[in-house]
């Protein structure tokens, strides 16, 4: 399946590939598909980009879905599906309805690789690494990004460690990426509330996590709705591969913790849906965090079929 003959489907690709294969999607659908960078460049001197699809001329009229993938370096399986997504999401919007209703009622904010410096980290070095590749000296290098957003931070499911996996940095949003994250949503939300929908993606565990992460105590107000559109879009995924994700929050089916993206979204970036996937697999016997390739299609596959169903949600809401 290579809808475009732009992106090879088949295998896990370096950073500089996948920022290629933004290009050829902006040269290929450049009406609805534009390549941008966000405004810091990574501790390791990249750039961090991103693409923007609307299909009314970037009016910034239409409510916006923004993709989050790959804050965490070795979840491979997470850029990936994405590129399948956009690359689906593109190439067939003129002829799928699936796309099309997607396309014509949201913009949709694609980040592929939302930690570049820890992704190629993780090619090179430590297949293994998980945080972002700032220097802080010694034993200690790197943040977890996704402990450093500005939510309940580090209250919850941390180290003060800076060794550690789970090191949530100095402050919140101290690190670049999140600062990156931060000013694109003030950026889509300025003058109201234009993002309806942030969905972050990571691996592995099939689940999708309904906010808040930070504490089982705590729910948003409108919890029932984003249960409720969870578990329809959780059956929808289910129904592509036969593959069954869990939902409910963090804290419920896994642990607690704070400073995450997904609870960030709803409490400072006036997001009303909010979603943290976990992909497959589900187990570490059946691979963890070191997926096949030949699974990249089918897992692709039934997250479109999930964020769809999303998107039907969203729009009815
Ligand atoms: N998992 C998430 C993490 O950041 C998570 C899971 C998120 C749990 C939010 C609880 C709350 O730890 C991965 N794969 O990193
Ligand atoms: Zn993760």
């Amino acid at each position: 399946l290579f809808f475009n003959n732009i992106v090879d489907h088949s295998q896990y690709h370096r950073y500089g590939q996948i920022s290629e294969y933004l290009t050829g999607f902006a040269n290929n659908f450049g009406s609805i598909a534009r390549k941008r960078s966000m405004f810091h460049t990574t501790y390791d001197g990249r750039t961090m980009d991103y693409l923007e699809i609307s299909t009314n001329g970037f009016a910034g009229t239409r409510r916006a879905i923004l993709i989050e993938a790959g804050i965490h370096a070795r979840e491979w399986i997470s850029p990936a599906a994405i590129l399948y997504i956009t690359d689906r999401l593109l190439a067939t919007y003129t002829t799928d309805s699936e796309a099309a209703y997607m396309l014509n009622n949201f913009d949709w904010i694609i980040i592929p690789v939302t930690n570049p410096d820890g992704y190629e980290y993780s090619h090179t070095d430590d297949r293994y690494w998980r945080k972002n590749r700032n220097y802080r000296g010694g034993e200690c290098m790197g943040v977890d990004l996704n402990r450093n957003f500005d939510a309940r931070w580090g209250t919850t499911g941390v180290s003060s460690s800076c060794s550690s996996n789970i090191y949530p940095g100095t402050e919140p949003m101290s690190e670049v990426e999140a600062q990156n994250v931060q000013e694109l949503v003030a950026d889509i939300q300025s003058g109201g509330t234009r993002l309806i929908g942030y969905l972050a993606v990571h691996s592995y565990s099939q689940m999708i996590l309904l906010p808040y992460s930070h504490t089982l105590g705590s729910r948003p107000p409108n919890y029932q709705d984003l249960d409720n559109y969870g578990i329809s879009a959780g059956n929808a995924l289910y129904n592509v591969h036969g593959r069954r994700f869990q939902v409910g929050t963090g804290p419920e089916l896994l642990y607690a913790a704070s400073g995450g993206s997904e609870d960030w979204a709803i409490l400072r970036g006036s997001v009303k849906y909010s979603y943290c996937y976990e992909l497959r697999p589900a187990t570490v016997s059946e691979g963890g965090f070191v997926l096949p390739p030949s699974e990249i299609v089918p897992s692709g596959e039934e997250l479109f079929a999930s964020f769809y169903n999303l998107a039907i949600s969203f729009h009815n809401d």
